[in-house]
């Protein structure tokens, strides 16, 4: 059975923070999501200290075999969080991660500490990385900023700190050595790469914003070979995410090392793909070709 930080699980496909809204799909599909929930853990939108409305639209745009989002973190905050959407959460059949992010340590232990103080709560990721969100800095995106980050954060909790990382650098394995020499427990990447489209029908950017993050399967191969070079850097478990649409990409995945997999971007064309996903690695994990084609990727 696939575990997490000792956190076991039913199978190793998650999804990603931000792309699968529980609330509202216990509202459309009812008790049934709970019985056959497509995820084996959940992990929740950003929530940030305060409430935030997001980017204006458009904050989405569709490009070939991908998209790009805008959305800016729109969220209740913290109090709203832990009042309206945490008794929700906690109703879902698996453990609940938590996705959290702050502009600076103090805030950011301020989130960490209640949040991680709720019983209902398994593990936390640390958004260090959103493209869409102007503070000045982004942690993630220095090694030094990391590590100093996860020093503050570490004695605050015996839960497990993920630390989700930007695909936005040179190096993004010099910043998960960075968080695991901070005493991190686990390492999820990819975030979406920056990028913009021009909308044909007006010559201005698309997106209200004017740049926005790039997700989906056209960056599935940036994405693997991310984690390729964050896994020969760590000892930490690597949750690989990045245009994940069937199991046969998760397998890619898992050859090139991840403990766990998350589905985002294929979770909005449908919202069973993680129960899908799951099946098909099944089969691609029993069969003799799908253990050929690990082999061959390492
Ligand atoms: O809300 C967003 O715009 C957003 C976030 Br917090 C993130 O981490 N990654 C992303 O692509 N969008």
């Amino acid at each position: 059975m696939p575990e997490l930080c000792g956190i076991e699980l039913a199978h190793p496909v998650i999804n990603a923070s931000g792309t699968y809204d529980a609330i509202a799909a216990r509202k459309v599909f009812g008790d049934e999501l709970l019985e056959a929930f497509p995820f084996s853990a959940f992990v929740s939108k950003t929530i940030t200290p305060e409430p935030r409305a997001g980017n204006a639209p458009q904050r989405i745009w569709e490009t070939p075999a991908g998209m790009i989002n805008s959305i800016g973190l729109p969220n209740k905050g913290l109090e709203g969080f832990l009042v309206q959407d945490l008794p929700q959460l906690a109703e879902l059949p698996v453990p609940l991660i938590v996705s959290v992010m702050a502009t600076g340590r103090s805030e950011f232990a301020r989130l960490v500490e209640a949040v991680a103080a709720r019983e209902e709560v398994a593990a936390v990721e640390l958004n260090v990385s959103c493209p869409n969100v102007h503070s000045g800095l982004i942690v993630g995106e220095q090694p030094a900023e990391t590590e100093a980050l996860l020093e503050t954060l570490r004695p605050l909790t015996q839960k497990p700190l993920i630390v989700k990382l930007t695909p936005n650098i040179a190096s993004p394995d010099a910043v998960a050595v960075a968080a695991e020499a901070g005493g991190a427990d686990a390492v999820s990447l990819i975030n979406t790469l920056k990028a913009s489209a021009i909308d044909p029908a007006t010559g201005a950017p698309a997106l209200a914003a004017g740049h926005g993050g790039l997700s989906g399967p056209a960056v599935r191969p940036i994405a693997l070979q991310q984690l390729r070079a964050v896994r020969a850097a760590v000892e930490l478990p690597l949750i690989g995410m990045g245009g994940i649409s069937s199991g046969a990409d998760a397998a890619e995945f898992l050859a090139a090392g991840a403990a766990l997999v998350a589905v985002g971007t294929e979770s909005f064309r449908d919202p069973r793909a993680g129960s899908r996903i799951a099946k098909e690695l099944e089969t691609a994990m029993s069969g003799a070709p799908a253990r050929v084609r690990a082999l061959d990727l390492q």
